[in-house]
This record gives C-alpha cells, sequence and structure tokens, in this order.
C-alpha cells in the first residue's frame, strides 16, 4: 500500500522484547525520537513509520501498533557493528557533540553504513505514494535524502537532525564529509534544533561543495532549492501536564520522597548513560558540596536515573566503570545507614515514575557538554505545575535557548557548577515561581505538535524541481 506520508528513522517506536517465558512482545522504546513523532503520525492519519526493531537477523513483516503501521527493516550483526554502534555511535555521535569522545574513523563502517541507507532509502522509496512526503530523521540516515531522490524524484523530502551539526573546524575531521553533505541535499528541507547547526551546515556547503547560498537556502546546479533552518523540538507539554497532576501521580511522588527519608531537597538528574550528558561531573560538584559541609546527607539527595544506552560500545561500558566507581566512593565517604548521598538507579522506567520523579525533585540537574535540545529540561518544567522547582541547564544544551530563567551553568566549570547547585537549592519561593512561570509559559507554547506543523508546513510549501530566482 503507498503512503502519503512516510517516516524514516533509525529505530521504530517499538521495541521487541522477549519474555521470561520465551514469548517475544512489543514495548513502547524509550528516547527523544519517539516521544516526539507519535504525535505527529496520529494527527496525520496515519502514515508508516519504517526502522530497525532492534535485534538481528529477523525478518519482521510490517504490523499496526496502537494504530500506527509500523514497517521493521532486517540488521545483520555486521550491519548493527559497523553501521549502528561503529559509524553512527562511534563516528557520528563523538564527532557531532564537540568531540566529546574521540571519534574513531575505519573504513570499514563507512561501507556500511553507506549499504544501511541505500536499503533504509529503498524500502521508503517502496512505501511512499506518488508525489507523497517522506520524512527522514537523524545522523543514522543522512544519505538517505539523496538515495531516494534518485529513486523516486517525484516526491517531498524532509530530514531532521536531532543532534547538535558542529561547526566546520571539527566537521572536516571527517573523511567522507562531502557525501554526508551530499547526501543531505537531496532533501528539500533540512532541519537542525539551533541557527547556528542551520548556518554550520550551509556554510559547509558553500565551503565544501561549492554551491551558492543565501542566507538559509542552498541553490543547486539542477535548479533545485534547499532551505535549511532551525526547528527547536519540544514535548507533549499538555500530556505531561495531566499526566503530574494525575492522583497516582501526586501519591507516588509522595512515596517517592518519603522511600528517600523526606530530605529538605531532592536533586534529580534523568539521562541516557551517555558520556555527552556530564553526568560524571554533576555528581562530584554535588559530592564536593556535601564534602565541603555545604549540604548535609540529612538535607539533601541525588537521585541520578542513569539509562542504559549503546552497551556494546566500549566509550559507553567504560563510562559506566567510571559513575559507578564514582558513585560507591562517594557513597562510601559521605553516606550513612539508610541516607546515601547519591541514589543511583542504571534502569529505565514508565512514563508515570518519570512524571513522579519530576514531581518529586526540588532540583533538577541537566548538564550536558554538548546537546542538540534536551527534552528532560522540557518536560521537568511541563510537570512543575506548582511553578515550584528549580532548573540547572547547561548553556550547551539546545534548550538554554528557550529556558533563560534556569539556573544556566558551564558544565566544564564545576566551581561554578556547584556555586548554581547551591543557590537553586537555597532559592527563596518566590524566586521560583518566577522563573518557573516564565519557563512553563514558553513550554506550553512551544509544543511538540508546533513543532511537527512548522515543519511540515514548511516541507508542504516546498514546490520540487521549480527554478527559485538566484540572489543577485
Ligand atoms: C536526542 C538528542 C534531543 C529517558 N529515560 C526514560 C525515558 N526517557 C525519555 C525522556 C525524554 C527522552 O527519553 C530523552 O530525550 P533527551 O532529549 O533528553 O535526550 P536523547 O535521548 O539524547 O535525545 C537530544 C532529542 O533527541 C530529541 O530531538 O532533545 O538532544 O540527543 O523524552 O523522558 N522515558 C521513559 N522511561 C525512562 O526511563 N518512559
Amino acid at each position: 500500500m503507498a503512503h502519503d506520508l512516510v517516516i524514516v528513522a533509525n529505530r521504530l517506536p517499538v521495541d521487541r522484547v522477549t519474555l521470561p517465558s520465551g514469548r517475544t512482545v512489543w514495548r513502547k522504546s524509550p528516547g527523544g525520537l519517539v516521544a516526539a513523532i507519535e504525535p505527529v503520525m496520529r494527527t496525520h492519519g496515519g502514515g508508516v513509520w519504517i526502522g530497525w526493531a532492534g535485534g538481528t537477523g529477523q525478518k519482521l513483516k510490517p504490523f499496526q501498533d496502537e494504530g500506527l503501521s509500523l514497517v521493521p527493516m532486517a540488521m545483520s550483526q555486521d550491519e548493527i557493528a559497523g553501521h549502528y554502534e561503529g559509524f553512527s555511535n562511534a563516528t557520528l555521535w563523538p564527532l557531532y557533540h564537540d568531540v566529546v569522545a574521540k571519534p574513531e574513523f575505519h573504513r570499514e563502517w563507512w561501507d556500511e553504513y553507506v549499504q544501511v541507507n541505500q536499503r533504509f532509502a529503498e524500502k521508503a522509496a517502496e512505501m511512499a505514494a506518488r508525489k507523497g512526503t517522506v520524512w527522514v530523521h537523524d545522523y543514522q540516515l543522512q544519505l538517505v535524502p539523496q538515495m531516494l531522490r534518485e529513486l523516486r524524484p517525484d516526491l517531498r523530502i524532509g530530514f531532521y537532525l536531532h543532534i547538535p551539526f558542529p561547526p566546520a573546524e571539527l566537521f572536516q575531521q571527517l573523511p567522507w564529509r562531502r557525501q554526508i553533505l551530499e547526501g543531505l541535499l537531496g532533501a528539500d528541507l533540512i532541519g537542525f534544533q539551533l541557527p547556528e547547526a542551520a548556518g554550520n551546515f550551509v556554510r559547509l556547503v558553500r565551503q565544501r561543495v561549492g554551491h551558492k547560498t543565501h542566507r538559509d537556502l542552498v541553490y543547486l546546479p539542477d535548479g533545485r532549492t534547499v532551505r535549511a533552518a532551525a526547528f527547536p523540538i519540544s514535548i507533549d507539554s499538555a500530556g505531561f501536564e495531566e499526566l503530574a497532576r494525575s492522583e497516582h501521580v501526586v501519591e507516588r511522588a509522595k512515596e517517592l520522597r518519603e522511600a528517600l527519608g523526606n530530605p529538605r531537597r531532592i536533586f534529580l538528574g534523568i539521562d541516557r548513560l551517555d558520556y555527552t550528558k556530564g553526568i560524571y561531573a554533576r555528581l562530584r560538584a554535588f559530592s564536593e558540596l556535601m564534602r565541603d559541609g555545604h549540604l548535609d546527607v540529612e538535607d539533601a539527595v541525588f537521585v541520578q536515573v542513569a539509562v542504559p544506552s549503546r552497551e556494546q560500545v566500549e566509550q559507553y561500558r567504560l563510562l559506566r566503570d567510571d559513575i559507578e566507581r564514582l558513585v560507591g566512593r562517594i557513597n562510601g565517604d559521605l553516606g550513612r545507614i539508610g541516607r546515601p548521598a547519591i541514589s543511583y538507579l542504571h534502569t529505565s522506567f514508565p512514563r508515570d515514575e518519570m512524571a513522579a520523579l519530576y514531581r518529586a525533585a526540588d532540583v533538577m540537574v541537566v548538564t550536558p557538554y554538548r546537546d542538540g535540545m534536551n527534552l528532560v529540561a522540557k518536560e521537568y518544567v511541563a510537570c512543575r505545575v506548582e511553578d515550584d522547582g528549580a532548573l540547572v541547564l547547561s548553556e550547551f544544551a539546545g534548550a538554554a535557548d528557550e529556558l533563560k530563567q534556569a539556573w544556566l551553568v558551564n558544565p566544564y566549570d564545576i566551581n561554578g557548577m556547584k556555586a548554581a547547585l547551591l543557590e537553586a537549592f537555597a532559592a527563596e519561593p518566590k524566586e521560583l515561581a518566577r522563573r518557573m512561570r516564565a519557563m512553563r509559559k514558553t513550554i506550553s507554547q512551544h509544543d511538540v505538535r508546533a513543532w511537527a506543523a512548522s515543519f511540515m508546513t514548511e516541507l508542504e510549501d516546498v514546490v520540487p524541481h521549480t527554478k527559485h530566482p538566484r540572489p543577485l
């Protein structure tokens, strides 16, 4: 069946899980992309989502899940190692995040990346209706727009990058930089989180590929025009707010406080266990405040939820060891019986439990070294229905562009972070309310529906293959 809207993403919005009984079921997967796109599909009357279902080898048939049409793509062991764990998560991910970790360049990984992108493009070409719209997502699939355009020039193609797009000084390290730029230029509209990222892309296209550009437009020799612009992503604000107000979540938040021994203040971090998120530095900052006597385990506890992520990639395994060693040391040095300084959980939770944690936490600490947006920061704000609670937020998260009333910090500056944590800890209710009200207003006006609608509207405005006047 042909579809007017095709979403192409690395992952499907569900994971295939094998239960202890041996039965396999589909479970909604955690992660930024899923939370953002699902409402879009529903408001566009269906459409189809193409993506990997996790796991190896199995050839699965297209199926429906809670009203969504899903097309699973099979990945071989070699493809997972080369495309997913390798080129996507050990080359592009660190390169696009300020080389916080050293990117690895391997030619075999690149070959797998090309091969997987080609297969995804072919599947999208097969599923899309004539003159339909295809929306491709994220760094794992940057070659799909060009490959798809070659197969189906009739389509309208949009691409959205969820992670930062680096400045030329970093991007040009990539041996395959030109192929990536040309791959993206197959799209009619390329969306980024922030204007700086769109600017980085346009500058690189001008310098490296030699195309004419004017502001956010790129003029291709074949007469096509490509637009590169910022569309900051958001969350289902009303949905989170409703959840936060629900009786069971309010009750659960109280239980959580009690379980933690009713400390005066609860600090909270929730992140995928990723080296870009700055978990180690934030826990150190917090522990130094305790060590120096500014905070006490009777007053404060830090709840850190570290969601398991990319566990086959070496850097992630090393990071887990580092963080768990640090947590053990901090609790060993500073904790008392029944009163750890850090309550550390290496797990993921259902949405209700996340909302209860957001409600229970007095200070939310989000300190990535670099982050495309960071939805956790926005979700916290949406859940603070009483206009209380403090957000400590890294300047290097995309969210800092909008959440200006947070305590903004430089995560490389441990003393600066300590000062901000203390201020947030001690802030007066009036000050908290002033800041939170302003942030809540921002979040309620820019939710994920508005984000998707503005991207789709701009994409639909693009008329493929018409010549736009060139600037003089
Ligand atoms: C990438 C970019 C960008 C987390 N743990 C659980 C859980 N989550 C949900 C959160 C949130 C999402 O996952 C995480 O999104 P983030 O934005 O914080 O981070 P990334 O995963 O790195 O996302 C990022 C995003 O894409 C969207 O464009 O903002 O910059 O890196 O929604 O709530 N959800 C549940 N249980 C968990 O344990 N249910």
